[in-house]
C-alpha cells in the first residue's frame, strides 16, 4: 500500500459518512473530532489504523471513523485489541468506550492491558453512567448520586479510580483530558499514539441526557498536570486530584511488550496436542 506525502490527510478523511446518533450536546461529538485532528496532524495512513471498541453509546466511535474498525462485544474491546497488535504490529492500534465498558465488565481486561503495556491508545469517555441503557449508575459514579430508579439513594459505594489503578497496574502512559477543550485531548491523543506502549487517556465526556449537571464539567476542570516518568510522583499528584485535574500525568520508560514471532501451527496439529 502507498504512503502518501505528508499533509495529504485532513480531519475529514478520516470520518465515515455514517451521520453520528449520539444526543445534540454529548461530549462524544468532540472526542471524535479530536482524535480525526489528531490522526491528521499525525498524518497516518487511514488504511494503517485499526479501531476497537466493546458496546455503549461512546463504543460507536469506530463506526464513525474511516479507518479499519472492529465493533465488539461490551467490555472486550482491550483483548480484542490486544490481540490485533500482536497479530499485525504495523497497525496503530486505537481503542475506544465508555466507563462501564472499560470499567466495569471489563474491568479485569483494563488491569491487565495496563500490566502487559502492548501499543495501544485506549480512550475512555467517562461519563460516569451507562449512557445507552439509559442512566444507571457505572463505577465511576458518585456514591450519592440518586438520578437513577435502581439506585434512587445512590450506590453508596466508593467510585473506581481509573488512573490510580492505571499506574498501579503499570500502563505506561497515563493523561486525563475533557471533551469540551478539543485542543488539549487532541494534543493527548497524538502523544498517545506516539507513545510506544499501553496509552491510557482518561476523557471527561458529558452525558448530557442523563447527567445533565455534567455540563458544569467546563467550570471544574483545571489544567494541573505536567508529565512525569517517576511513578511516586504521579501517586502523590492523585492523591491531590479531584477528578479534575487535566494534563498528561505520566509518562514512564518501560519498553512495550513486542510478541516473539510464534511458529505457526495447523489447526491438525493444535487439535493434537490436545489429543487424550
Ligand atoms: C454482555 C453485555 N452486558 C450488558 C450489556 C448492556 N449494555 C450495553 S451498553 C452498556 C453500558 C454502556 O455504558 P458505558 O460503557 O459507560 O458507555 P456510554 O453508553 O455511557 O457511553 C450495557 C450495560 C451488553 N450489551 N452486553
Ligand atoms: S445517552 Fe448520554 S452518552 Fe449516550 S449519546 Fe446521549 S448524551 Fe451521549
Amino acid at each position: 500500500m502507498d504512503t502518501l506525502a505528508s499533509n495529504e490527510y485532513v480531519a475529514q478523511d478520516y470520518k465515515s459518512d455514517l451521520k453520528p446518533v449520539w444526543c445534540p450536546g454529548c461530549g462524544d461529538y468532540s472526542v471524535i473530532a479530536s482524535i480525526t485532528k489528531a490522526l491528521a496532524e499525525l498524518q497516518l495512513v487511514p488504511e494503517e489504523v485499526a479501531f476497537v471498541s466493546g458496546i455503549g453509546c461512546s463504543s460507536r466511535i469506530p463506526a464513525y471513523s474511516a479507518v479499519y474498525g472492529f465493533h465488539g462485544v461490551h467490555g472486550r474491546a482491550l483483548p480484542i485489541a490486544t490481540g490485533l497488535k500482536m497479530a499485525r504490529q504495523d497497525l496503530t492500534v486505537l481503542v475506544a468506550g465508555g466507563d462501564g465498558d472499560g470499567f466495569s465488565i471489563g474491568g479485569n481486561h483494563f488491569m491487565h492491558a495496563c500490566r502487559r503495556n502492548v501499543d495501544l491508545t485506549y480512550i475512555v469517555m467517562d461519563n460516569s453512567v451507562y449512557g445507552m441503557t439509559k442512566g444507571q449508575a457505572s463505577p465511576t459514579t458518585e456514591a450519592d448520586w440518586g438520578g437513577s430508579k435502581l439506585t434512587p439513594n445512590g450506590t453508596g459505594l466508593l467510585p473506581f479510580q481509573p488512573l490510580e489503578i492505571a499506574l498501579s497496574a503499570g500502563a505506561s502512559f497515563i493523561g486525563r483530558a475533557f471533551s469540551g477543550q478539543p485542543g488539549e485531548l487532541t494534543r493527548q491523543i497524538c502523544e498517545g499514539i506516539h507513545h510506544k506502549g499501553f496509552s491510557f487517556i482518561h476523557v471527561l465526556s458529558p452525558c448530557v441526557t442523563y447527567r445533565p449537571e455534567q455540563r458544569a464539567y467546563k467550570d471544574r476542570v483545571h489544567q494541573e498536570w505536567q508529565p512525569t516518568a517517576d511513578r511516586t510522583e504521579a501517586f502523590r499528584k492523585l492523591l491531590d486530584d479531584d477528578g479534575f485535574s487535566t494534563g498528561i500525568l505520566y509518562k514512564g520508560t518501560k519498553p512495550a511488550f513486542v510478541p516473539e514471532t510464534a511458529e505457526r501451527a495447523s489447526f491438525t496439529e493444535i487439535e493434537a496436542q490436545f489429543a487424550v
